[in-house]
């Protein structure tokens, strides 16, 4: 079970991983304070930048975020730091593009506290924004993807790359993670389910970015080091 700070609330530690994205990183953090504020916990909300070469490092501090300078690439690369820089023992992660309510933190709190050690949200099933989604990943990549996660590894969730979750620290320190890129969601479920961790997720509110800055997401690469990755898992080369 979760440990809880002295004042018997849990500090939660929200972690933005960030890469040039000064137009929508204020707007992030902001609302990652009031999520933190409406679960009626403390907290803190760390940037893990990989050298944002735009304002984003100076528009973190400016609102109140501990920026981290991460010099391993990769979008979990940036997490696993900002997670090692966590004081939180309830560790939340999530885009700096504005694409996910961190207001509605409170959700998966909720659902954490009724005894679950990892909290994912569930775009799919919340209210996502009709563009906030190309339709081959909607309705191909994500869903299929999840599919064989589900079918190699239970792990109870169906949105596996949904960027948005909450787990304990110890949680997180049990699973062990190592990958580097955009498949560290993937690798999350697959450790958890391995190690024992019970999960569940939450629908949550999914919007478009609007952003100037570019998607670092590119579907047929990043799908592939997702495929592969459970391939890996799957026959034991891992
Ligand atoms: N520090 C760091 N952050 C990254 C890196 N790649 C992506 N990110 C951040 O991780 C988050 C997710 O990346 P996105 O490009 O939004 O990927 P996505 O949400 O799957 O794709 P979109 O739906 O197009 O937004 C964003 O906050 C990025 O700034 C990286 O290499 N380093
Ligand atoms: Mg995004």
């Amino acid at each position: 079970m979760v440990q809880k700070s002295k004042n018997d609330k849990h500090v939660i530690s929200v972690v933005l991983p960030c890469l040039n994205e000064e137009e929508t990183l204020r707007a992030s953090i902001e609302k990652a304070f009031e999520g933190i504020k409406r679960t009626g916990c403390v907290g803190e909300v760390i940037v893990a930048d990989n050298g944002s070469k735009d304002a984003s490092a100076e528009i973190g501090k400016k609102a109140g975020a501990r920026v981290i300078s991460v010099s391993h690439k990769g979008y979990g690369s940036a997490l696993m730091a900002g997670f090692q820089a966590a004081k939180g023992d309830v560790l939340v992660m999530g885009d700096s593009d504005d694409t996910y309510d961190f207001r509605e933190i409170h959700k998966l709190y909720e659902v954490f506290l009724t005894g679950n050690d990892l909290v994912s949200g569930n775009r799919l099933k919340g209210n996502i924004d009709p563009l906030a989604m190309p339709f081959i990943h909607r309705y191909v990549g994500v869903p299929v993807l999840t599919l064989i996660l589900n079918i190699f590894f239970w792990t109870n969730i169906w949105d596996g790359h949904c960027g948005m979750r909450l787990m304990s620290k110890g949680a997180y320190k049990k699973m062990k993670l190592q990958s580097t890129g955009m498949e560290f969601a993937s690798e999350m479920l697959i450790r958890a389910s391995r190690v024992g961790l019970k999960t569940s997720e939450v629908p949550i509110s999914y919007g478009q970015r609007h952003t100037k800055s570019y998607s670092k997401l590119n579907t047929f690469r990043d799908g592939f080091r997702h495929l592969w990755l459970i391939f890996k898992y799957a026959f034991g080369m891992v």
